[in-house]
């Protein structure tokens, strides 16, 4: 088995729905705001912005309390669409790095970049890059932890928030974890820190202070995990929720055009972007998409494992044969890739068993 230490990356967008409302509507910008239910009709909050949280109010409080607590809060009934389109915004960056992606919820992943070659292998770039490009794609801010465990980047994406980055390194790894106190540590809910507490352990090092037997007994199977977890330990592999089976880059222009040249100069463009995204993958066959201005859309593909002018050349043919004389507004290249991510799968499924 691998004994490398992993890089593991934690991406929690900040206040995430209340974000999204600002960044569309700039007027709500300085103001507290919540996203949720009405307050006359049982409503619950699902998140509001830093500002309204310095009032006390928080995500699953009932609305009525958080207008309590906060008379000038104004509250905003949610857009589930949007949020779900940023989401998929998110993941795609994500994927521009690693494939070995685990979705938590709609603004929350963890990312395994231990295999990624970009950045110069680091992990604390790459998270600040993802950072860059979520900001720069969405207009709203992520937070990031870097750690050798999915723990560890959890509880590091939140150290710094918003807008920040944590990183814990492997050696850093045992003392975050023992000064961190327990209700900060993921799986330890209320009640068991509420029993913990009164048991005189607050922090991990408490925890250290006992034993996984003593642990065992007073948790059940709980207890040695959490001991685990006070060392900074967690085996647990990011587990992607699905294997990526193609890559591309697609451009609206801002003329259209219908000349070969012209959209031959557009491919040419897209083709870095492309490498980049496939970091080395192998793929095994090319696909041209466009987009005439009637909104219709046509594609073609072509057997190859190389981006040659040739097959540009061809594919892009076939695929201007259907224009019909029609106008284009869109020109898109992706490829199929070859096998999913190697060895990573085998190693999740003996980690897993
Ligand atoms: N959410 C919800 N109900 C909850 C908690 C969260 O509907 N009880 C939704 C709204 C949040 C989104 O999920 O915007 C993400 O949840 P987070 O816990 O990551 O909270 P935020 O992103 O809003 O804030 P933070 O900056 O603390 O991450
Ligand atoms: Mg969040």
């Amino acid at each position: 088995m691998d004994s490398r230490p992993r890089k593991i990356i934690h991406i929690d967008m900040d206040a995430f729905y209340a974000s999204v409302e600002i960044r569309d509507n700039p007027a709500l910008a300085g103001h507290p705001i919540a996203v949720g239910g009405k307050a006359d009709s049982r409503g619950v909050i699902a998140t509001c912005n830093y500002e309204a949280r310095k009032f006390g109010v928080h995500s699953a409080m009932a609305s009525a309390e958080a207008k309590r607590r906060c008379p000038q809060l104004i509250l905003i009934p949610g857009r589930m669409q949007v949020y779900r389109e940023v989401s998929a915004q998110i993941h795609e960056i994500f994927h521009h790095y690693t494939d070995i992606i685990e979705p938590l919820s709609l603004d929350e992943a963890y990312l395994d970049v231990t295999d990624s070659k970009l950045c110069q292998g680091s992990a604390t770039l790459m998270a600040e890059a993802i950072r860059a490009e979520i900001l720069a794609t969405t207009q709203l801010t992520a937070s990031a932890g870097v750690a050798p465990n999915k723990f560890l980047a959890k509880i590091a994406s939140d150290e710094n928030k918003p807008n920040g980055i944590c990183v814990v390194t492997p050696d850093q790894a045992a003392d975050f974890a023992a000064r961190q106190p327990l209700k900060k540590y993921p799986g330890a809910g209320p009640k068991t820190c509420e029993r913990l507490e009164k048991l005189g352990f607050i922090t991990g090092a408490d925890i250290l202070r006992s034993s996984p037997e003593q642990m065992l007994h007073i948790l059940g199977q709980f207890g040695p995990r959490l001991y685990q977890r006070a060392q900074g330990i967690d085996e647990r592999p990011v587990q992607p929720s699905r294997i990526r089976k193609s890559v591309g880059v697609e451009t609206t222009l801002e003329r259209d055009i219908s000349r070969f040249e012209q959209c031959r100069e557009v491919l040419d463009g897209l083709c870095p972007e492309l490498h980049r995204r496939l970091r080395g993958r192998a793929f095994h066959n090319v696909t041209v998409k466009l987009k005439f201005h009637d909104f219709n859309q046509t594609t073609a593909t072509h057997q190859g494992s190389q981006l040659t002018s040739t097959l540009l050349d061809n594919v892009l043919h076939i695929a201007l044969t259907r224009a019909n004389g029609r106008r284009i507004r869109l020109v898109g290249i992706s490829v199929a890739l070859t096998e999913a991510p190697p060895s990573q799968q085998l190693q999740l499924d003996l980690e897993s068993s």
